[in-house]
């Protein structure tokens, strides 16, 4: 799959520059890490090359599609936040992220509950120079007063073991209901956000304007991630409706939320009166996609809004430090 979805791509850089699509293995590192990707290593030559590449795509004049309504909290007077005990709360907290990566999104909704003051590092994609210092090349990465944690569930599993003690890890059953629906988040939901935020042009653009507005990316990057990225992910995306058989990605976002809804049950959250980390996590990896048009589109056809802008208001203002 990550070798037909790197030949779509380079066909489509090479012909956004006018080249010829003659042997050069175009990595789609940079647009499986945006969002939801998964991709191994690459070298930094490959990575310098592809930055070039998104540089001459940029040239390419594609319409810029819809604007972007800033992912923000609306915040109509904080409901019920659970800040945990002083004593049990880090003294210094760093996550190291992408503004728009589902996986860092879930660590935050978390935090931000919680309460838990962080400092964010944003890396940027195409150097990584931000975590060069770390093995584990993803994100999210957070430092807790000095140790790394990596991999969102494993980082959440471990704050959640740490502020709210036994609460938590009495619930590790395979099949509990908190459980289940957070695997679902990371094997099902992420996956059916990409092809959505990516299925037209339009959307593409909408999507990198988002990314790269709120990403680390330098002044040339910027420009040429937005149109490069877009383009070819708006390639990658149908390969991965293929791959997770997807036929209609409305549908299937639509179903999904409708999915969630009804593992409700009528409850105001899946916690019951207060949000549990399976709420956290589906709210985290929408909260990204929510003021664009999918996410608009999910609101107005489902019945997923009402949980959701309790979910607003109950994590309230993001407990970010500002540098
Ligand atoms: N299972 C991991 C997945 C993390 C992940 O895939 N993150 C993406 C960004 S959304 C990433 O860092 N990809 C690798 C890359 O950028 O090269 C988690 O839950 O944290």
């Amino acid at each position: 799959m990550r070798r037909a979805s790197s030949v779509l791509l380079f066909r489509t850089l090479a012909a956004a520059r006018g080249g010829s699509a003659a042997s050069i293995p175009v990595s789609n590192r940079f647009l499986q890490s945006t969002l939801y990707g998964t991709t191994a290593g690459s070298s930094p030559i490959r990575r310098r090359w592809f930055s070039s590449i998104l540089a001459t795509a940029a040239g390419t004049s594609l319409a810029v599609g819809g604007a972007l309504i800033a992912a923000s909290s609306i915040s109509e007077g904080a409901l019920a936040k659970e800040p945990p005990p002083p004593h049990t709360l880090p003294k210094d907290v760093v996550l190291y992220q992408y503004e728009a990566c589902p996986f860092c999104n879930k660590v935050k909704a978390f935090l931000d509950y919680y309460d838990i003051p962080y400092k964010v590092v944003e890396v940027n994609p195409l150097s990584k120079k931000e975590i060069k210092w770390s093995e584990y090349q993803k994100v999210p990465i957070v430092m807790i007063d000095g140790e790394q944690l990596n991999d969102s569930s494993a980082i959440i599993d471990k704050l959640g073991e740490r502020i709210l003690s036994k609460k938590k890890t009495d619930s590790t059953s395979e099949d509990d209901e908190e459980t289940k629906w957070r695997k679902w988040v990371d094997n099902h939901l992420v996956h059916v956000l990409s092809p959505n935020i990516y299925r037209n042009t339009s959307e593409a653009l909408e999507s990198f304007d988002y990314i790269t507005s709120n990403g680390n990316f330098s002044f040339m990057e910027k420009i040429s991630v937005k149109y490069a990225g877009a383009a070819a992910m708006y390639f990658v995306s149908k390969k991965l409706k293929k791959k997770y058989n997807i036929t209609d990605e409305r549908a299937s976002l639509y179903e999904a939320a409708e999915t969630w809804v009804d593992a409700l049950n009528g409850r105001e959250f899946l916690g019951g009166s207060k949000p549990n980390f399976a709420d956290l996590a589906v709210f985290g990896v929408l909260r990204p996609i929510r003021y664009l048009r999918s996410g608009k589109d999910m609101v107005e056809h489902t019945r997923i809004g009402e949980w959701y802008t309790r979910m607003e208001r109950v994590v309230g203002e993001p407990s970010r430090i500002k540098a």
